[in-house]
């Protein structure tokens, strides 16, 4: 394996998912504030009041805010060089359309960057990671109203001008492309006006997720553009959630219908963010699914003149697509697709495919040629603490190695690859379930599905091999 000299080796987080103190220092409640816990085959909940019976596993998360200099010292031992994290919009804007910034949510942030830095690492800052403000979500139903695009440049501009010296690489908005189908809309959009759980007669239409997608690019694309005039030190990205897709059999019209799906679900954002226009097969999916856009003057040149810098992706498991009969379909949290048979499952039926992730970089890089990142990839498992206090979880090991091997072929192949951090480092509320059991630390955190525990740290035996893997920028696993 060799891997650049420079290249980032981390881990990734969101901040509802990892900071809890929901309510504290002044933070507004943000929508994922009122999302209950679920389970594989159990979807999360949503309660418009927050119920005083009910656990909302994402009010406590894992507590990183009180705890994050322990975490960040272990992210260290690690042999860390980037942090992804990301920014909970209401702890620097508690309702969103606030009239001045949270003094104490801006000064946490500081805090959690000085000691990256005392640290040697670098941060990596999601602006919107799945979450923002209740209040705009009460007012505006998300993303589907061009009032956001105001509020979020707002809260851009003002992070952007504090953590100047502290912060350069940026992503704008987590798993964009997710908001392309209904139940990734409701996390990636905030769209959740009406929707009540499972039950809920609420429908997403593709008309309201394409216009909500629209005035994301608009925002993104206006931020980047700041970034770019004011902070020439800035370093720009997009964040796609990458599901490489198979023809079910070399049936043409199979390979066709994975072409349209690699467009809709892989292409279709990165498209518009990395070139700076919308693609060409774009109008013909419009019309077929009965998408008129709202787009206003000047639109699309803030979309062209807002291009990203390199290209970011979660990489977790890959699907099929198949015309022939009935075709199975596979598990996954926002995205689902069709079982190949020649892939094992993950506990909760993702579909573990390291060869997948060095396909997906050299298509990806083909078609852009800019810097990549692998800025999500991980395993989420059952872990169990020995009598003695170890965790050994060689599951998780062999996922990471696998991976790990894949992205040095796709270097080898001549793929310009500067960074991988693994999604959740340290134990996390999952986003898609809400549950704790479901692990994908190198760190475990003593904390239960039913609010129990005592937010301990404790080291995997993972811990060692990925440190391991850093020590050697990969070279451990030559051979
Ligand atoms: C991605 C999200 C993350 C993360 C991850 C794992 O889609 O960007 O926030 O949670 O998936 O998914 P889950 O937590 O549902 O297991």
């Amino acid at each position: 394996m060799r891997f650049p000299k420079n290249f980032f080796w981390g881990g990734a987080t969101a901040a509802n998912q990892l900071e809890g103190a929901w309510n504290v220092d002044g933070r507004g409640p943000s929508v994922d504030d009122h999302f209950t816990g679920g389970g594989y085959g159990k979807p999360r909940e949503i309660t418009i009041d927050i119920k005083p019976d009910v656990l909302y596993p994402n009010h406590d998360g894992v507590d990183f805010y009180h705890r994050y200099e322990e975490d960040i010292a272990l992210f260290a031992e690690m042999g860390f060089t980037m942090f992804r994290m990301s920014i909970a919009w209401s702890r620097i804007f508690p309702q969103g359309d606030d009239a001045a910034p949270n003094e104490a949510g801006l000064a946490f942030y500081d805090r959690v960057f000085e000691c990256c830095r005392a640290h040697g690492i670098e941060p990596l800052v999601t602006l919107s990671h799945y979450e923002m403000p209740y209040h705009l979500v009460e007012l505006y139903n998300g993303w589907e109203s061009r009032e956001l695009i105001g509020l979020f440049e707002r809260y851009c501009a003002t992070v952007f001008e504090r953590y100047q010296d502290k912060v350069r690489y940026w992503l704008t908005f987590n798993e964009i492309n997710c908001g392309t189908s209904r139940m990734g809309a409701l996390f990636e959009t905030s769209m959740i006006r009406g929707y009540e759980g499972p039950g809920s007669k609420v429908v997403v239409t593709p008309q309201q997720c394409y216009q909500a997608l629209h005035h994301q690019f608009v925002a993104s694309a206006r931020v980047v553009r700041l970034a770019h005039e004011r902070y020439p030190q800035f370093k720009m990205g997009n964040m796609d959630c990458f599901i490489l897709s198979y023809a079910a059999t070399c049936d043409p019209v199979d390979v066709l219908a994975t072409q349209q799906e690699m467009n809709r679900m892989n292409w279709y954002c990165s498209d518009v963010q990395v070139r700076g226009r919308y693609p060409f097969y774009a109008k013909r999916y419009w019309a077929e699914h009965g998408i008129e856009l709202d787009v206003r003057p000047g639109d699309l040149e803030d979309i062209a003149a807002g291009t990203v810098d390199f290209y970011t992706l979660s990489y977790y498991m890959s699907a099929t697509v198949g015309t022939h009969g009935d075709h199975e379909q596979t598990a996954g949290n926002m995205s689902f697709g069709g079982k190949n048979p020649y892939l094992e499952s993950t506990d909760w039926g993702w579909q573990i495919d390291p060869t997948g992730l060095r396909i997906a970089l050299n298509e990806i890089y083909a078609r852009y040629e800019i810097p990549l990142m692998v800025v999500e990839n991980g395993l989420g498992a059952f872990d169990e603490v020995e009598e003695d206090g170890a965790i050994h979880d060689p599951y998780r090991i062999a996922y990471l190695e696998s991976h790990v091997r894949a992205m040095g072929e796709a270097v080898a192949d001549g793929v310009d690859l500067i960074g991988y951090t693994w999604w959740g480092p340290i134990d996390l509320v999952s986003a898609g379930t809400g549950e704790m059991r479901k692990r994908y630390g190198f760190i475990h955190v003593d904390k239960y599905d039913d609010g129990t525990g005592t937010y301990e740290r404790r080291r995997k035996d993972s811990f060692y091999a990925y440190q391991r893997i850093i020590a050697t920028n990969g070279a451990c696993l030559d051979g």
